[in-house]
């Protein structure tokens, strides 16, 4: 199997601490490809038509894409059970909520990162904020307890979005006023599958 992907992606974290949590490291060829929103390479708009990483290119069976299938068909693959079935719709919003603060995250990057200076809305950069803001206290009281059970496809997204908040966004300090989830990520940071997958410009 071929994965396509590029350095920090917070999409691309998910499926390589899956990969990592689920020993598969070595069933995968990394790629690395361009995911602009403006020119992406013609490979990845070969294996996903919407030119978005990660995509998996699979030798027997299609390509499948979208960080929630490739983690879901990772985990299926080995039966990992990090898709709890008596915690299932728990598992599922929780993953969701951690790729929509991801989706406001990288939109952020992508507005100073895309759009010409005299084109950028400071007003929109604040209501993307003002999603991750929201995501983040509701992971702080919410989903608390939760985080802090047995490993599922939820933790591993929140811990990935957290960590793209520290690598993009540090000067927003999401640990203030969220001092529980501060303590849940400073144990998660460490499990080895996330320190090998750090991201890196
Ligand atoms: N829902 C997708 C989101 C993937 C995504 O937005 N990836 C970004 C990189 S972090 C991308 O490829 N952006 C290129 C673009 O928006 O055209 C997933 O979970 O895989």
């Amino acid at each position: 199997m071929k994965l396509l992907m590029a350095g920090p992606s917070p999409f691309v974290r998910k499926v390589l601490v899956t990969l990592h949590e689920t020993d598969q490291v070595d069933a995968v060829e990394y790629v690395t490809v361009v995911a602009s929103p403006t020119g992406p390479s013609p490979e990845l708009i070969a294996a996903n038509p919407v030119g978005k990483i990660p995509a998996l290119i699979r030798p027997d069976a299609p390509t499948i894409y979208d960080s929630r299938v490739i983690c879901r068909f990772l985990d299926a693959r080995v039966g990992a059970g990090l898709y709890p079935e008596r915690r299932q719709w728990d598992v599922l919003t929780l993953e969701a909520t951690a790729d929509g603060m991801m989706d406001a995250a990288v939109l952020m990057v992508y507005e100073a990162r895309f759009r010409p200076e005299e084109k950028q809305s400071a007003e929109w950069v604040e209501s993307q904020w003002q999603k991750i803001d929201r995501a983040v206290s509701a992971l702080n009281t919410r989903w608390i307890s939760h985080l802090r059970g047995p490993l599922d496809i939820g933790q591993i997204a929140v811990g990935c979005a957290l960590s793209y908040l520290d690598f993009r966004h540090g000067e927003r300090a999401w640990r203030t006023g969220n001092p529980a989830l501060a303590e849940w990520y400073e144990a998660f940071s460490q499990r080895p599958a996330m320190l090998a997958t750090a991201p890196k410009d």
